[in-house]
């Protein structure tokens, strides 16, 4: 039987762009189907009833939730390719600890320089080139947060970097400036076909940023 993969996303979603990359990686092939997540399918509803967000893969009609799970999953089942998990224990564990902090910082702190003003939004930035200056100096001298491989903590964060540019103008900032040598990571990641290939265009991102702030939040 012919397997059957279907992955459930958003174009801009920084969450469902890390499965778009592991798959891309893995060159596997997949069906895409593109949600409304304003006003979400029966199929979103019953595929993930729990969180009812994108991304989720179905994968011979078996669902898989949540994006960093989905992209342990992938690395599990396709074995093909280079391996997107680091072999040893400690370095696994380590990059999962990253992808975590990845997790529970990067898009609630970015998301907040452009929904706030005044002090808060000056708060959001602060934090966020924090966050930046963290990660940065996990990153080290090293090509990838994998070392000399391309992998997981690579995955979670390089989706984040097509909103920095919304996050940037917002806030009124530079990553390059802050961080060289973590904008120095994203135009190295930017050479692999997986990523260059996936990302949206910053711009598209920053319309859509504008589009949410007026239709969504209600603010200019
Ligand atoms: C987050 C997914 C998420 O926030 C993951 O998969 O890693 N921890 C999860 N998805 C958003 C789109 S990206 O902003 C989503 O589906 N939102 C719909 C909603 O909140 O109603």
């Amino acid at each position: 039987m012919a397997e059957s993969v279907v992955l459930l996303d958003f174009w801009a979603s920084s969450f469902g762009l890390r499965v778009r990359i592991a798959f891309a990686e893995k060159g596997v092939e997949y069906q895409y189907k593109e949600q409304d997540l304003s006003n979400k399918s029966p199929l979103l509803l019953q595929s993930n009833p729990i969180h009812k967000k994108v991304p989720v893969l179905i994968h011979n009609g078996r669902t898989i939730c949540e994006s960093l799970v989905i992209v342990q999953y992938i690395d599990e089942v396709w074995t093909e390719g280079s391996p997107l998990m680091p072999k040893d224990p400690y370095q696994r564990a380590n990059a999962r600890f990253w992808a975590d902090y990845v997790d529970k910082k990067i898009y609630d702190i970015g998301s907040r320089i452009w929904k706030s003003r005044g002090e808060a939004k000056e708060t959001a930035k602060k934090e966020f080139i924090e966050c930046l200056k963290l990660l940065e100096g996990e990153l080290g001298d090293k090509p990838y947060f994998g070392g000399n491989t391309f992998e997981f903590v690579d995955i979670a964060l390089i989706p984040f970097s097509c909103w920095f540019y919304s996050y940037e103008t917002e806030g009124n900032f530079s990553i390059e400036k802050e961080c060289p040598k973590l904008k120095m990571w994203v135009k190295r990641c930017m050479e692999r076909e997986s990523v260059s290939k996936t990302l949206p265009d910053p711009h598209k991102v920053y319309d859509f940023v504008g589009f949410l702030k007026k239709n969504k939040y209600g603010i200019e």
